[in-house]
């Protein structure tokens, strides 16, 4: 038998906890939590403990919160895990400078940080956070001309007190999951999220490559950023640079001549 039950999720703070949480109140009939969860009708808890509770593409009433439907039939998968990745629209940012991800997402996995050569012109701009369990597909040895290249991503801070003690290390990285807030947003420029309503996932430092070498882009780096271990050689590659505001083109008041300028990764 398959039963539907709508459920709107509304503003989730700490969105693991609490929603892991909220489980178990609708499981013992709880309806309403302002916050958390509003379940429409009646779920029982054996339907939520023994059913894989799926969700599907989310609809939105004109201002409402999105609302989704999960079916409870029975598919002989279950578990808190399984809900978890499937309990809403969520979204994915990178955590620059990190291998783990903060409480308030799930970590899909980490890695190290890629990039192109920083003196060569041409392959792909964007820096990578690559898998450490990289799979094969009839590879072959030896560099080929014709090709791009993929390097590792080394900070070069050492003029930069908060972060020089990562000069020369490689930078690492983590993909992380976040269930029920669906929208990401980077702002350049502070590390506080424009409102209370928005989750702060991490803050730090904007950083790119530096302004004589070949572009990459703009990234968000934790302020509290690690590198990969026994990573402390010179090995150049794609790098790492602080980011200063230029004071004339950019408003000055706001913007101080040579500050290094900070970023905060939100989600909401
Ligand atoms: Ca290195
Ligand atoms: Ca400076």
């Amino acid at each position: 038998m398959t039963s539907w039950v709508v459920i709107r999720m509304q503003e989730l703070q700490e969105e693991t906890i609490q929603f892991r949480r909220s489980l178990e109140e609708l499981s013992t009939g709880c309806c309403t939590r302002e916050g958390v969860l509003v379940i429409d009708n009646d779920i029982s808890q054996s339907e939520l403990i023994n059913d894989t509770v799926l969700f599907y593409n989310s609809s939105y009433d004109d201002g409402e919160a999105p609302v989704m439907k999960s079916n409870n039939s029975t598919n002989g998968i279950s578990s808190d895990e399984e809900m978890n990745i499937l309990d809403g629209p969520g979204t994915l940012y990178t955590r620059w400078g990190r291998k783990t991800c903060p409480l308030s997402a799930e970590l899909v996995y980490d890695g190290v940080m890629g990039g192109a050569y920083y003196s060569h012109t041409g392959g792909g701009a964007n820096y990578q956070c690559l898998t450490l369990n990289p799979k094969w597909d009839e590879p072959m040895s030896g560099y080929e001309d014709y090709s791009g290249k993929m390097y590792g991503t080394e900070f070069e801070t050492i003029h930069f007190n908060p972060l020089s003690h990562l000069q020369d290390y490689e930078a690492v990285c983590a993909v992380c999951l976040v269930n029920s807030r669906s929208r990401v947003l980077m702002i350049p420029g502070t590390n506080e999220c424009p409102s209370e309503e928005w989750t702060r996932e991490y803050y730090g430092y904007l950083m790119t490559q530096r302004y004589e070498l070949e572009r990459t882009e703009f990234i968000c780096v934790d302020r509290n950023a690690e590198a990969r271990y026994a990573s402390e050689d010179n090995d150049q590659g794609a790098l790492l640079h602080p980011v200063e505001g230029i004071c004339g083109s950019l408003p000055c008041g706001p913007y101080i001549d040579g500050y290094e300028l900070t970023c905060v990764v939100c989600t909401i």
